[in-house]
């Protein structure tokens, strides 16, 4: 039975971490809320019955088996190492300030469990790398995936409780007054009846930095090097799962059959692809889901009898952010090995 902290738990993703732990019956002792003095003393319902919301110290953190962190990269670096050194918690950070970081683990505990080791500061991968790696570590560990190209259909969710709201009240907008571009102050334009092929900010390669996460944080998780991939990342008026289309250039020859075949034994993955049927992943679909879906599979035309062509759905809060934060608690209470390891080089 362990304690519980959760700073953030009035965001997108803290709300779901609170639900996720209940769910799986996480065996928790207590759980404690912490935030800033503004929040602190509030009230909030949650699946555990109503919580009041401590005030955040590092000391009060420290107490804790587990913290989650669902706050900003900002508040992450200032605090995250102290909740974790010796004799504190163990520190789950969702923001993006530990991830490159050599000495802090990037985990999917499905594929890098054993990447923890004894460290106590984990870092939870960008929710568009997590969605997708699901699908292709296996096709990685059995085929060597060579290089890739990612696009995304990213929802708003992506941008927190502000961005889901700012949909929907310019959706409401733009069908209340047809003739007037609805506001936008989340995202760079509005996003109601539209696409924006921009996601976090410009890197100097002209790729995004959302663009060069998929980049970044996949041959982290992969234990890779160099891994080429090149992603184009947008968002979509979508709530809250992505898409992805990917095409995959791999050393071994792969068919879509074998492919199909491989990913139906992966945990955290449905095989939605039955396009006779209409079935195939959609965010609807994968909405509110545990797994990510992978469907759309098919012989890449680039890359013959070398490449496959894919489609991923997964729910960005949850693959995306809470449920592979629980999964990491959940496997420091019980590791186990990955279910595929490499098997070329
Ligand atoms: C987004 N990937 O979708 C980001 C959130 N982590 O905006």
């Amino acid at each position: 039975m362990v304690k519980v902290g959760i700073v953030g738990a009035t965001g997108a993703v803290g709300k779901e971490i609170l639900s996720v732990l209940h769910d799986r019956k996480f065996a928790v002792t207590s759980v404690h809320l912490f935030a800033s003095a503004r929040s602190a003393g509030k009230t909030l319902d949650t699946p555990f019955g109503p919580l009041q919301v401590q005030l955040f110290t590092v000391e009060a953190a420290r107490a804790m088996d587990y913290v989650f962190l669902a706050v900003s990269g900002s508040f992450a670096l200032e605090h995250a190492e102290a909740i974790a050194a010796p004799g504190g918690a163990v520190v789950i950070d969702n923001s993006s300030a530990f991830r490159m970081q050599p000495n802090v683990p990037l985990v999917i505990p499905e594929i890098n469990g054993a990447a923890i080791g004894t460290k106590k500061l984990i870092a939870n991968p960008n929710c568009t790398t997590a969605i997708a790696v699901m699908a292709l570590w296996p096709l990685h560990c059995h085929y060597g995936i060579e290089k890739m190209i990612v696009s995304t259909y990213q929802a708003s969710s992506g941008a927190g409780v502000e961005g889901m709201e700012e949909l929907f009240n310019t959706t409401r907008e733009a069908l209340d007054n047809p003739d007037k571009t609805p506001s936008n102050k989340v995202f760079a334009h509005p996003l109601a009846f539209n696409v924006i092929p921009h996601i976090d900010v410009f890197q100097p390669n002209g790729f995004t930095k959302e663009e060069m996460k998929v980049t970044w944080e996949t041959n982290k998780i992969f234990d890779e090097t160099n891994m080429k991939i090149s992603c184009t990342a947008v968002r979509i008026p979508i709530l809250r799962a992505h898409s992805e289309a990917i095409t995959i250039k791999t050393k071994r020859p792969i068919t879509p059959a074998d492919a199909r075949a491989l990913l139906s034994k992966a945990d955290g993955v449905d095989v939605v692809d039955d396009p006779a049927a209409n079935k195939y992943p959609m965010p609807l679909n994968a909405t509110a889901k545990y797994n990510i879906e992978v469907g759309r599979i098919r012989q890449s035309i680039v890359f013959d009898e070398y490449g496959l062509d894919l489609f991923v759905s997964g729910d960005q809060l949850l693959r995306g952010a809470a449920l592979n934060a629980v999964l990491i608690a959940e496997y420091l209470e019980k590791p186990y090995p990955s279910k595929f390891s490499k098997q070329i080089k």
